[in-house]
């Protein structure tokens, strides 16, 4: 059975990236809802409702493992999904992301980037505090690197110059020694294509926690404790949109190394 992954739109891809790497026999089923991105601004109860849409076309093709590959959907909709599919493993990038910063951080202070839902929902302060109760955190929307991201804007001078104004009020109040933060957690899905830039502007100090590589290796030691691995040499990739899939097609490249042929449904 395949493993099936979602996402707002995009994003997703640099999880089915690390997915891929990591689990190279899956057959992998990636459903982008590009018809009603973003849903880093929308409420709760929106994201909620499509991604129980988005849940059930995928159950729908028979797969054996659901990954919330948006840390928008992750934040709202992991336990709402677990209870209304009972009998299908649901994980998310919130908690994976979460345990590796705590993971990560030697002085306890973690900054945490993401959309402006993710952020005032705090299911990363939530999640981190649960392992870290100590911890202090600092997050800051940063939708702006989502549409960076999508047009190719990763890097160079005028990036690095956005990057710092966005993240500009994360260093201020982390620029004292006794709260600096020593790891950023990368939460939004979009954001490793700008992973280098963020790198630059931080200085080398900050520890980049990306939740698509936590949340890959999260799957496969899931997998393979329930004995659901599949060990077959190259599994298949199947994309499916929501929308037309010229767009999808033709931002892929910057999050995903394989080849990518959407149908719409
Ligand atoms: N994929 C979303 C996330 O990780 O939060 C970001 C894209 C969006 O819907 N704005």
């Amino acid at each position: 059975k395949p493993i099936g992954v979602f996402d707002s739109g995009v994003g997703g891809l640099t999880v089915l990236n690390e997915l891929k790497k990591q689990l190279p026999g899956e057959d992998l089923i990636y459903l982008g809802d590009t018809a009603r991105v973003p849903y880093g601004t929308k409420s709760a109860l929106s994201v909620t409702r499509y991604a129980r849409q988005a849940a059930q076309t995928l159950v729908d093709r028979d797969i054996k493992l659901l990954v919330l590959a948006c840390n928008t959907v992750s934040a709202v909709a992991v336990e709402p999904l677990q209870v209304a599919l009972p009998n299908l493993l649901v994980v998310g990038v919130v908690e994976p992301g979460a345990e590796a910063s705590c993971k990560a951080t030697r002085n306890g202070h973690i900054g945490v980037i993401a959309t402006e839902s993710t952020v005032s929902n705090q299911a990363y302060q939530r999640a981190i505090l649960t392992r870290r109760p100590d911890a202090t955190i600092q997050a800051q929307a940063c939708s702006l690197f989502v549409a960076l991201a999508e047009e190719g804007w990763h890097d160079g001078d005028l990036v690095e110059q956005i990057v710092a104004k966005c993240l500009s009020p994360i260093i201020k109040a982390s620029s004292n020694s006794l709260t600096g933060m020593d790891t950023l957690v990368l939460g939004c899905t979009h954001f490793p294509a700008l992973k280098a830039s963020i790198s630059r502007v931080l200085g080398g100090d900050v520890a980049l926690v990306d939740s698509a590589e936590t949340t890959a290796r999260y799957v496969a030691g899931l997998l393979s404790d329930r004995a659901l691995l599949n060990e077959q040499s190259e599994g298949q990739v199947q994309f499916m949109v929501t929308d037309g899939p010229e767009r999808f097609a033709r931002v892929a490249p910057c999050f995903f190394s394989g080849s990518v042929e959407p149908s719409a449904i």
